[in-house]
């Protein structure tokens, strides 16, 4: 690490210890809160680990609201971080397979789509993806409506801790193949763990950067 990342790396982990606040669930756009500060979204298929992630990162056991069933989070949320605020974090409903009616997971997918698509103060979105299954059709959609929308996104992998670590480096390669072929990805993978804390100090400071562009 360079100074200047390892300076952005000690102010990421002080601010996401610091003050992070629920600020408001939204199941409809016309209650999202005014782009006041820069975003970052978490997005990804149902059950990938959305919710734990951002528990993890800020070192909460529950501020984002986690489930055994998949389809837990139906609204879009909003956590404010910094005190004073710095920026807001957004974890989405999941995307892909979900333990709900057709007609609602379609209602999921209609608001996360018109989100990320229109949402001025957002700096970048996370796309999680399972380390056990790797990229599905349901992410590669969600990519290409982004690389679209001109949506930069980083991929980040989750659970990391349940498969082992030859299998690990190829998934992440794979994921990082595919995603070089994709104009709005970042040409990184970060691996990560939120029962382990594995790689989180890295995607906290990436963060930062981000919300700092
Ligand atoms: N082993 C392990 N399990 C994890 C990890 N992250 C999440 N899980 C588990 O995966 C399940 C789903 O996690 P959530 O964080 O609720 O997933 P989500 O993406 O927010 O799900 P939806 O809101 O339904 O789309 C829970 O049972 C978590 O405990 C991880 O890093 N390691
Ligand atoms: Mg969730």
């Amino acid at each position: 690490m360079t100074e200047e990342e390892q300076q952005l790396a000690k102010e990421a982990s002080r601010l996401f210890s610091g003050r992070v606040e629920f600020l408001l669930s939204a199941p409809q756009l016309k209650f999202i809160p005014d782009p006041d500060f820069p975003e970052v979204a978490f997005c990804g298929r149902s059950n990938v680990g959305k919710s734990s992630l951002i528990n993890a990162l800020t070192g909460r056991k529950s501020i984002a609201r986690t489930s055994v069933t998949p389809g837990r989070t139906q609204e879009l949320n909003f956590f404010e971080v910094g005190d004073p605020t710095q920026f807001r974090i957004v974890d989405m409903p999941g995307y892909g397979f979900a333990k709900a009616p057709l007609k609602i997971v379609e209602k999921w997918r209609k608001l996360v789509r018109t989100f990320l698509r229109g949402r001025v103060p957002l700096r970048r979105t996370m796309v999680l993806i399972d380390s056990r299954h790797g990229l599905k059709d349901s992410d590669r959609e969600m990519m290409t409506m982004l690389d679209e929308a001109a949506v930069g996104y980083r991929l980040v992998l989750t659970k990391a801790d349940k498969i082992k670590a030859s299998e690990l480096e190829k998934v992440a390669a794979d994921v990082l193949a595919e995603g070089r072929k994709h104009q709005a990805a970042y040409p990184h993978v970060h691996v990560t763990s939120a029962e382990k804390g594995m790689g989180l100090e890295e995607l906290r400071a990436a963060i930062l950067f981000d919300v700092r562009q």
